[in-house]
């Protein structure tokens, strides 16, 4: 198994691309698709995506392999904390002397995280947690192989998750290490969604992404509320492939390769993700009910293998290009992030913020009422490896990294506007961007 052909993004064309040019922002990629939907592209039309600086939160603290950063919805002081072995750490979000979280679970025993896109991948509460104290975790695990889904529930008092009282929703056999996936998050509707890749390898050898009669390559919806049919979930009678023979009602969208992160708007309550690539494009979605996003017929917004050569559509519709995309000049790994939606900083009030996992590189995009502006360049590289980028309780990001590589330390930061008229600074005490040269890095993408 060459590293280069499984990985998205290979170690080898990590270093291919640390030796391109950065900042050559290939151009048109959200005009293009915009202009394919007949929508008003002009990003004039549109707030301008102010520039920003990264602040460092939590600078003492110890992670290993930082994959995701989550609140409770009862409680927007503390941050949960999710290490890819499998741990979940719990800090208070201000507390500039931590060196340690406390552990909020711990499922290392029965995650495999023994390959770098394995483990212990997602967490998210349940909306009605401090009533249920329900959450629901995404992870990776052997003997066989495979994806799972399991409902917790935490302590009366909150401060532990227990392991004993797993119960498992859903389980997918992998027949690879590598593209899981991996957001489990809550919709405004009250939905749980699951982003799954393709199986793994190279090429979706297997073409699970157009077989509807897969989870993997898919997002799914179900209502984890309800329980019917023997299992702990229930289909919502909307999902768009309800009914439709051969195809499992669980799935939403399909044609996706490896949605790593997802979130939802929750202004518009548009779904969001960044879909990795192969060898070639880096995309952003917005995933719409029943929407095929192409893979492995279309790479980005371009045709991928013999059969996609001339392939816009199938016989169920048209195939779905991003409205945002990359190639290997700016970065080999998407992260999709989240959109900034709170009255701090309103200048970033609806930034799209996604980033690169190898280049470091980070953007920001907006899309609003049809319209879609050009991505932005917000840091064009260095030495940050963005894991994740995740929306807190108050409507501002946590961006995650796993810098210092596989034993780093990891870091935290936050965005701020840079205040171009001269006036103060909206926040203080930035200790900067990070600056390493894109070289330095090592290691491969979660
Ligand atoms: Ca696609």
């Amino acid at each position: 198994m060459t590293p280069c052909v499984l990985l998205a993004c290979a170690l080898g064309s990590a270093a291919a691309q640390a030796a391109a040019p950065q900042g050559a922002a290939r151009p048109g990629a959200a005009a293009q698709k915009a202009a394919a939907q007949g929508a008003d592209s002009a990003s004039a039309a549109l707030p301008p995506i102010p520039d920003v600086r990264l602040e460092r939160i939590l600078p003492s603290l110890a992670l290993k392999r930082p994959l995701q950063v989550v609140q409770a919805p009862n409680d927007d002081s503390k941050l949960f904390l999710l290490e890819q072995a499998g741990r979940v750490l719990v800090v208070d979000r201000n507390d500039r002397q931590a060196t340690r979280g406390a552990e909020f679970l711990d499922l290392r025993e029965r995650v495999n995280d023994r390959n770098n896109e394995e483990g212990l991948l997602s967490l998210c509460f349940h909306p009605d947690y401090a009533k249920n104290r329900r959450f629901f975790v995404y992870y990776t695990a052997d003997k066989p192989r495979r994806s799972v889904l399991s409902r917790f529930q935490a302590s009366e008092d909150f401060s532990r998750g227990l392991p004993e009282t797993e119960e498992v929703l859903l389980e997918v056999d992998q027949p690879y290490w590598n593209h899981n996936g991996g957001t489990v998050c809550f919709g405004p509707d009250r939905m749980l969604y699951l982003g799954y890749g393709d199986g793994g390898a190279a090429n979706d050898p297997h073409r699970y992404g157009q077989n509807m009669s897969t989870l993997l390559s898919k997002i799914i919806r179900i209502d984890a509320d309800r329980e019917e049919n023997g299992k702990l979930y229930a289909i919502p009678k909307d999902n768009p492939f309800v009914g439709v023979k051969g195809a499992r009602p669980e799935i939403w969208a399909l044609g996706l390769r490896n949605p790593w992160r997802m979130a939802f708007d929750p202004k518009t309550g548009e779904l969001w993700t960044g879909d990795v690539g192969q060898v070639a494009w880096e995309e952003i979605d917005i995933v719409v009910k029943g929407g095929n996003y192409g893979w492995n017929l279309r790479e980005g917004a371009h045709p991928f293998g013999s059969q996609g050569a001339a392939t816009t559509s199938t016989s169920d519709g048209e195939l779905i290009d991003p409205i945002a995309e990359y190639g290997r000049h700016e970065g080999i790994s998407v992260t999709g992030g989240a959109v900034w939606r709170s009255k701090i900083h309103p200048s970033l009030d609806g930034v799209y913020v996604y980033g690169d996992f190898g280049s470091g590189r980070l953007w920001g995009i907006r899309h609003e009422n049809g319209r879609t502006s050009e991505p932005k360049v917000l840091l064009k590289g260095g030495r940050s490896r963005w894991s994740s980028i995740d929306q807190l309780n108050d409507g501002t990001l946590v961006l995650t990294s796993m810098e210092g590589g596989e034993r780093g330390p990891g870091a935290l930061f936050v965005l701020a506007p840079i205040d171009r008229g001269g006036g103060a600074p909206s926040a203080p005490n930035a200790p900067n961007a990070p600056s390493a040269p894109a070289s330095s890095r090592s290691g491969a993408q979660p």
